[in-house]
């Protein structure tokens, strides 16, 4: 029992010494415990940090979701193309960069034109990826090109941008300190991801298996952490107005 898909595909069972596929279980508990842990605490956290904690499990729930349905995938096929990832992306990195605004709106008033950018910029780089990983470019190239662009826009933002300097207003140290974690998690978390695609379409070629194991374990911090980041930051800002 290895990794081929053949043997998968006999059984239609999911063999447990396959890390892959353990890989893909692991991360669907985990996602779904994250998913009824943010629910659940929604309650906890005051009420300007409910959007952002609720928000946190709708990114868990859907990433949830989309794992049982790649792993049913791949212990048919023995193959999940990232392709299927997508769905989830598509999504889940709106809400995730739509989470900046929140988590600053909860503080204090800050402009919508900070949200829709977020959206808006997140959407323009997904679809670009999705574009060009499905063949509808002319060249594979040009959806890395696009996704890139997105991507450095959206940091600018979070950095230096209006978003970034709305955070820069707030002295409140729980708070910058889950803004630069947050950050960090969109920076360096985020930088995985493009692996694939490079070894996948520009360069010629990565292990599938390998490169499954890893977008598996990485989405567990990309989306796990990131969401517990802000579920801390909501409780400490809770905790410090009951004082
Ligand atoms: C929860 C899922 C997350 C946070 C997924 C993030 C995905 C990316 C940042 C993907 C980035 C890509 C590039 C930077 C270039 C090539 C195409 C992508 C879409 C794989």
């Amino acid at each position: 029992v290895g990794f081929s898909g053949a043997a998968n595909a006999e059984t239609m069972l999911l063999a447990l010494d396959n890390f892959v596929g353990v890989s893909f279980w692991l991360i669907s508990m985990g996602m779904l415990a994250a998913t009824a842990f943010f629910f659940m605490e929604r309650s906890s956290v005051a009420a300007n940090w409910r959007t952002s904690v609720t928000v946190a499990g709708l990114i868990t729930g859907i990433a949830f979701i989309n794992y049982m349905y790649m792993r049913g995938i791949w212990v048919q096929t023995g193959d999940a193309k990232t392709l299927y990832r997508y769905v989830d992306w598509l999504i889940t990195i709106p809400l995730q960069m739509v989470e900046f605004y929140l988590i600053l709106a909860a503080v204090r008033k800050v402009p919508s034109g900070i949200f829709w950018r977020l959206l808006i910029g997140s959407l323009v780089m997904l679809i670009g990826g999705y574009l060009g990983e499905a063949g509808y470019l002319p060249a594979p190239m040009l959806g890395f090109i696009i996704v890139m662009a997105g991507w450095i826009y959206l940091l600018y933002e979070i950095f230096s941008g209006e978003a970034g300097r709305a955070a820069e207003k707030n002295r409140n140290k729980a708070f910058v300190t889950a803004f630069s974690a947050l950050r960090m998690i969109v920076t360096v978390g985020w930088s995985i991801y493009p692996l694939g695609y490079v070894f996948g379409y520009l360069t010629g070629g990565i292990d599938t298996n390998s490169l499954i194991v890893i977008y598996n374990l990485v989405d567990f911090v990309n989306k796990i952490a990131f969401g517990l980041v802000i579920w801390s930051v909501a409780m400490s800002s809770t905790g410090a107005r009951s004082k």
